[in-house]
């Protein structure tokens, strides 16, 4: 009997001790699973890999648009928050008092950059604190070296002047870049390239380079990336209001032409066809760019899409600027930069543009070309 007693009571008392420790051991379980939660709060919220505004292409089967279409992994910056000054001075902004004279945002909801749409003031406030660096390509192959001075030393006083700029210039003959004084956090970074017998060759080959260079180059190495023609010069600002992830410019012959007038590649069998029924804007070949990882995207894109027309003997009718506007027809620019941004001096002045901030300069091409 006291043997049953006992034995009921160790029984009890273990239980009770089994209970209590499972109790505990649940609890703690419970508390570590918060800490887990806990660690990974702060600062890593989860982002959308594609900020890509990516439209559909037209029913057309025979066109196979592959990666013109395809959503694809982005790397962010840490911060995408706009962060101002306290007691900055600056004109208050209107919801109602903007330009009417000019389109302000896409039917995308994209802005388009114009003078007068912006606080340069405030938007230098915000970007300068990012720490940014801008990696800039242009391009000097053959006679078009000599076009380098002027582009070189107008950007100097006008391109993302306070901002840690790297130029990447490409070339066939280094020992001809000129001397030219670069401000603080400035640097020139020469790539040697072959030339080619073709002129054409030579602005198509671009993407291939460009391609290669954001593949891996410039990991850590910059956060924007703008690419541009030589045979240019900059005459005023030219700055952080153009940054987003995938920047185009809108093409200064063309903003005011219907889409069928375009002058798009038209020939079905070539990668960059586009349909007269189709098109948003006419971007310039000059002047594009946005995060690395876009501007990789867009150049690797471009690039196979060139040696697909080559391998069936095909060249597009402007060349890479013709694989350009259709890749920005079915990935959207999250900016647009106005004719401002990339002029002709051979174009006559019209109303609507107030300023010119970088322009093509006149050129005689059978100067300056390898072939015509
Ligand atoms: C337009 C585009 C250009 C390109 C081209 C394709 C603009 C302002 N320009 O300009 O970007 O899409 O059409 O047809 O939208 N280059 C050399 N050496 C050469 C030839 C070219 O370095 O012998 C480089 C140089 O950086 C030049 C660029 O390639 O700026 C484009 O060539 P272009 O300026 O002669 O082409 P263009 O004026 O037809």
């Amino acid at each position: 009997m006291l043997i049953r007693h006992n034995f009921l009571y160790l029984f009890g008392g273990m239980t009770l001790i089994g209970l209590f420790f499972l109790g505990y051991s649940s609890n703690w379980l419970r508390t570590e699973r918060r800490h887990e939660d806990l660690n990974s709060t702060p600062g890593t919220e989860k982002k959308h890999d594609d900020l890509g505004l990516h439209s559909s292409p037209g029913t057309e089967e025979k066109h196979d648009l592959g990666p013109y279409s395809s959503p694809g992994t982005e790397k962010k910056h840490d911060d995408l928050g706009l962060h101002s000054s306290a007691g900055l001075h600056y004109k208050q902004p209107s919801a109602l008092d903007a330009r009417r004279d000019i389109a302000t945002v896409s039917t995308w909801l994209a802005p388009i950059v114009w003078e007068g749409t912006f606080d340069p003031t405030l938007i230098d406030d915000v970007y300068k604190q990012k720490n940014l660096t801008i990696a800039t390509t242009v391009f000097a192959v053959g006679k078009y070296v000599i076009f380098l001075k002027d582009f070189l030393e107008s950007a100097e006083v006008h391109y993302f002047v306070g901002y840690r700029v790297h130029y990447y210039l490409f070339t066939d003959q280094p020992e001809a870049i000129p001397n030219v004084k670069l401000g603080e956090e400035r640097k020139l970074i020469v790539r040697k390239v072959p030339s080619a017998n073709r002129w054409q060759d030579i602005s198509m080959g671009r993407m291939a380079a460009l391609e290669k260079l954001t593949k891996s180059e410039l990991d850590n190495k910059a956060d924007y990336i703008f690419c541009f023609d030589v045979d240019a010069k900059f005459y005023a600002r030219w700055s952080a209001e153009a940054l987003s992830h995938l920047v185009a410019v809108i093409h200064p012959w063309f903003y005011n032409y219907p889409r069928e007038k375009f002058t798009y590649e038209r020939k079905p069998e070539s990668e960059a066809f586009i349909p007269a029924d189709e098109g948003d804007f006419y971007y310039a070949g000059g002047a594009f760019g946005g995060s690395v990882q876009e501007v990789h995207k867009l150049t690797k894109t471009c690039n196979e899409k060139q040696s697909i027309d080559r391998a069936k003997s095909i060249e597009a009718l402007w060349h890479d600027e013709s694989h350009l506007n259709k890749y920005f027809l079915y990935n959207k620019p999250s900016k647009l930069l106005s004719p401002e941004y990339l002029w002709r001096d051979i174009s006559a002045r019209t109303n609507e543009v107030k300023i010119i901030r970088f322009t093509s300069v006149a050129k005689n091409m059978k100067e300056v070309r390898p072939n015509v």
